[in-house]
Order: C-alpha cells, then structure tokens, then sequence
C-alpha cells in the first residue's frame, strides 16, 4: 500500500496542517512547563478544543490521557524521542514506540525525529525506513521531524542545510515534514521547494512576544508551508485558546 492523501485525511483539512505538539516533557523536562501546564490535562484540553488537526505527543500520554483527547484531535503518535541532557554531537533519537502500538492507540499519524547529517543519520534512516513501511501498511500517515544536527552540522537552522533536510524527508517517504523554520521568507520557499510532493510544516519554537509569534506564522504560510506544529507559544501562553484561534486564522485563512 502506498501513502496517498486517503491516509492524510483527518491530519490535512482543507489542505492545512495545524499539529499541537506536547513532547517537549521529553525532549526538553518539565523546564518547559509552569504549574498550569505541567500537568498533561491541560495541554490536551487545548488539544481537544483548539481546533487542531492532531495532537503530537508521546505513548505514555497518549495511553495515560486517552479520555481526554480521544475523538477530539486526531493523534500523532510519536515513536522516538530523547532527552536534551545527552550532547548534541553524536545526536540520535532511539525509537520508544512501534507502529503497532500507534494503531492500538487510535493514531491517525506516527511523528518521528530524524537528525540528518548527525554521526548516528545511517541508524535513524534503518529506523525509519522499517517504521515507515509499516505506517503506510497499515494507513498512517508519516509525520517527520527533520532537524540537521550533530557535530558535523554548524547551523541547524541555515536555509541550505534546512532545504536539505526536507529534501531527504521527502526521499526517505514521509508525507509530512516538520523542520525549524529557517528565518526568512526566501530560505522557506527553498525548503518547501525541495520537499516536493512532502507537505511542509514549521516547527514553532521557543515563546515570543504574540505579535512576533504570528508575523513568523504568516511568513511561513505565505511561503508555501501547509501549517504549523506547534507547542510552547500555544500551551505557554496566558490565553492559549485565543492564541490557537489566531494562528488558525492565518494557517486556514479563516
Ligand atoms: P515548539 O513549537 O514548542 O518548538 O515544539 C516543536 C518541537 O519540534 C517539539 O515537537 C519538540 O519537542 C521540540 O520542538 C524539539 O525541539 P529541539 O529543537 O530542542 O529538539
């Protein structure tokens, strides 16, 4: 079987990707949380409410939250992670979860972090390559988190290496691919370019000042990205359900 946008249907609406995305508990620990938020029930009434086209979280939170998100946000099911206490040179992301257990849990959509050009870009291309077969055997969607990272990399976020990111996002099968947004309009439109027939997402970032936040989400869309995944500036904002209707705003033209 072969991903088509049948298996796209409930995470692209309208064409547009609008993922909330709640695994920074692994990626980043709890410093990323304050006493609202720190607490997972929170995140996914945003979730559930927010008028997302799916919910990017871990399988600890996505087995231990079900009631609070299930048949209100498609899930992302996120198969790999890691924590940001080991170094960045050798940057790998050990898969945590299988398929199966996605499709256990309802996902419409597996999300998977590939660090291309680390030392370890041979181990996570085996990786994903077996889960990405799988995914589409069974109908979910492949969402990839392509980050350029490790010693070899001077620049995540350079628009040439970005672009190459995509590009291999595109070229190891996935359907969607989230990449840091490479700060101009210009090196975005070289991203979506080189990720083809992949859709392009944007990853949000740390919090900004909200007038910032939403010029960054217009040029991003205004670039041809199809949306965003975004976590810290929805659940890290005072009024993240007014937040999450600005930003569908833009990404939906609404
Ligand atoms: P944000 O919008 O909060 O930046 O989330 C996007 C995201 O990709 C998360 O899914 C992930 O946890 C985190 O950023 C990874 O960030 P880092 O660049 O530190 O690995």
């Amino acid at each position: 079987m072969i991903a088509n946008e049948v298996h796209l249907g409930k995470i692209v609406q309208n064409g547009r990707v609008l993922i909330l995305a709640m695994d920074q508990g692994m990626e980043h620990g709890p410093s990323d949380f304050d006493k609202r938020n720190i607490n997972p029930e929170y995140v996914c009434e945003i979730a559930a409410k927010g008028g997302f086209t799916g919910f990017a979280v871990q399988k600890g939170i996505a087995k231990h939250y079900k009631e609070n998100y299930s048949g209100k946000v498609p899930l992302v099911l996120k198969l790999n992670g890691k924590t940001n206490i080991v170094p960045k040179d050798e940057a790998y992301s050990p898969p945590v979860a299988s398929v199966k257990e996605a499709v256990e849990l309802g996902a419409d959509a597996i999300g998977y972090t590939i660090y291309v050009g680390s030392p370890m870009e041979a181990q996570m291309f085996r990786e994903f390559g077996a889960i990405e077969r799988e995914a589409h055997d069974f109908g979910l969607a492949c969402v990839v988190w392509a980050y350029p990272r490790g010693k070899y990399v001077k620049d995540e976020k350079a628009g040439d290496v970005v672009a190459y990111a995509a590009r291999v996002a595109l070229e190891l099968g996935a359907d969607i691919v989230k990449v840091n947004y490479p700060g101009s309009v210009e090196a975005m439109k070289w991203v979506v370019a080189s990720a083809g027939k992949c859709k392009v997402i944007s990853a949000g970032g740390s919090k900004q000042p909200e007038a910032e936040f939403l010029q960054k989400v217009r040029d991003i869309m205004s670039a041809g990205a199809v949306g965003l995944a975004v976590g810290r500036n929805v659940w890290q904002h005072d009024e993240p359900l007014r937040m999450a209707k600005e930003i569908r705003k833009i990404v939906f033209g609404e």
